[in-house]
């Protein structure tokens, strides 16, 4: 049987499957991890992980005879790329099978926030109602939005968005020359001229803080901001200080920078929406994800072309 080591749990069915192939050796559950690692470092030949733990250079050097990393996600920033290419190590990822689910949650935390859903939820339940009218909040329909990152999940967003009959510009690298929405350069100015910023971008070095204090600022009192990539796009002190301070209406966030023990100022504010990182977390889509992953591990050992190779 090829060993696998898994870095984190994936749900059952998953794992029943994989359990049936091969021999699995379970991160997560080990107390020393180091020691775990160093006792089967000789035998594993695949690392199952997902989106937000990756696979470091570090834990790569240790598995001499690892050959592919198979990602339960489609971000594959947490992996060291750079390395698993010079060793020579396959990486695989989850690409499109999340992409319709990740746009929907963008959707959803953008009008969960700025029509309050949550809090308006609160009230029913603590009897306020009966006592006094609710305050009044803001529509989403018909709002200028401008979407930072225009690839997969970013053009299904912007699909949606125009169906609310609102108005889509966007950032990225390049101009998409087969989209009919206006280009925006410079993300200053993006969000100076956007009601809702939502966030689709890759995370890595690139990204790093790209929406920082000057995005917020131009963002302003009456805008929003929707963060369905990764923590690390958004200089999460600056936007704290943004919502703590008003300098911007709401956010909306799946992501943070360390998950899952987030900033605990984010806690006590009423102008966020929470999520745990769970974009793609609907049973249809994750077990997408996972018959992906254990497609692209068997064309592996059977000497088959992998499905969606990375490296
Ligand atoms: C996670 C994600 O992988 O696809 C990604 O890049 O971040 C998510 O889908 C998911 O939470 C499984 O760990």
């Amino acid at each position: 049987m090829i060993d696998i080591l898994m870095i984190g749990p994936y749900p059952e069915w998953d794992l029943a499957d994989l359990e049936a192939r091969y021999r699995v050796h379970k991160l997560w559950e080990a107390v020393d991890r180091d020691g775990y690692i160093a006792e089967r470092s000789e035998n594993v030949r695949a690392i199952a992980t997902r989106g937000e733990l990756g696979a470091s250079a570090r834990l790569m050097s240790k598995l001499p005879r690892l050959e592919i990393v198979a990602c339960y996600g489609v971000g594959t920033d947490a992996i060291d790329l750079e390395y698993a290419r010079k060793r020579g190590i396959r990486v695989t990822n989850t690409p499109d099978v999340l992409t319709e689910d990740v746009a929907d949650l963008g959707i959803g935390l953008a009008l969960a926030v700025c029509r309050e859903i949550p809090r308006a939820d609160a009230y029913v339940r603590e009897g306020n109602w009966r006592t006094s009218n609710m305050h009044l909040v803001t529509r989403f329909h018909g709002k200028k939005v401008g979407i930072v990152g225009m690839g997969r999940v970013g053009t299904a967003l912007a699909r949606r968005a125009v169906a609310f009959g609102c108005g889509i510009s966007y950032f990225d690298i390049a101009p998409r020359t087969d989209l009919p929405y206006p280009f925006v350069a410079d993300l200053v100015e993006l969000a100076r001229s956007s009601d809702f910023l939502i966030v689709t971008l890759s995370g890595g070095k690139k990204t790093k803080n790209s929406i920082n204090s000057e995005v917020l600022h131009a963002l302003g009192p009456d805008g929003f901001l929707i963060n369905i990539s990764r923590g690390s796009t958004v200089d999460e002190a600056a936007l704290l200080e943004a919502l703590e301070n008003n300098t911007i209406k709401g956010a909306g966030l799946d992501v943070f920078c360390n998950e899952p023990n987030i900033d605990q100022r984010f806690l006590s504010l009423t102008n966020v929406v929470l999520q745990p990182h769970h974009a793609s977390g609907t049973v249809e889509t994750r077990k997408a994800m996972g018959q992906l992953v254990r497609e692209n591990l068997a064309a592996h050992f059977s000497g088959r072309p992998l499905l969606t190779p990375v490296v």
